[in-house]
């Protein structure tokens, strides 16, 4: 989940691969699951990494009626002790969220939450958060009603929302950027215009990386100085240990396939 401060990233909420995952919609950079055993070992490896970095998991039973509810992320938007619980973009996911709902009610007791009404729709996966700014992607996903919604949640803490359109060729604005710290953004080159994140306080810089690289944009960073990166992307590795972070490489190949990236298997609360 990319709603969260590096310092608040203490717990995770995380669901189990389903038996109909092979349905899992992928259409983007993935071209469909083949492998469910192979799902559920590197869905294990994500879980056991953010515990090995010190992270509480929960896991929730995974829903077969919904292949695609790995990808919690899309689910709820927990910001500072508040959730607002997106209408996801795509009418078959819909389904998946009362669930993950009412266990963060439950985990989070007394956290303010508010619905997404009308035809205000957006995935989790549209918003990045760097420190107090927030970026929201408008996407095939995410529409101008649910960054509404979204950005009466974020005036309420006083938190500037900047909107970035999503290029066709990209699923989410987590499938092409993320903050694997609070001061960095890592972003591919050949998806968003040089000035597409506008200017970043003092501190803060967008790290460009080559297009061959984009999916391992997609990173968790966490308290303890570990990364989560996607295993196979030398120059994103590279980067980060240079900036003295240690990365945790995991193969991610069956998450991919259905269109999936790190981030989106969690959510941070
Ligand atoms: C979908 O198309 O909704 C899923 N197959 C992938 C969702 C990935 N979620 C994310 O990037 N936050």
């Amino acid at each position: 989940m990319a709603t969260v401060r590096l310092n608040q990233k203490h717990r995770a909420l995380v669901r189990s691969v389903p038996a109909s995952y092979k349905r899992a919609i992928a259409r983007f950079f993935g071209t469909g699951p083949t492998d469910i055993a192979l799902a559920k070992v590197q869905h294990q490896a994500y879980i056991d990494a953010l515990r090995q970095a010190g992270v509480e998991v929960h896991c929730l039973e995974a829903d077969d009626n919904h292949p695609d509810c790995i990808f919690v992320e899309d689910q709820a938007v927990v910001v500072d002790g508040h959730m607002l619980l997106p209408t996801p973009g795509a009418p078959s996911r819909v389904a998946e969220q009362p669930p993950i709902a009412d266990f963060l009610m439950s985990a989070l007791e007394g956290i303010q939450t508010c619905n997404m009404g009308g035809d205000a729709r957006m995935d989790g996966g549209d918003i990045v958060r760097l420190g107090d700014l927030f970026f929201v992607g408008r996407s095939s996903r995410t529409n101008d009603l649910g960054i509404a919604s979204l950005r009466s949640l974020l005036d309420f803490f006083d938190y500037e929302l900047r909107i970035i359109d999503i290029p066709p060729q990209a699923l989410h604005l987590t499938s092409i950027c993320s903050t694997p710290t609070d001061d960095i953004i890592l972003a591919p080159e050949g998806y968003l215009d040089a000035d597409a994140f506008g200017i970043l306080p003092v501190g803060c810089e967008v790290i460009w990386m080559p297009a061959e690289e984009t999916y391992g944009c997609n990173t968790i960073g966490l308290p303890n100085g570990t990364v989560l990166i996607a295993e196979g992307y030398p120059t994103v590795k590279a980067t980060l240990e240079q900036r003295g972070l240690t990365t945790v490489e995991l193969d991610m190949s069956e998450i991919r396939a259905a269109d999936g990236s790190l981030t989106c298997c969690s959510i941070f609360y």
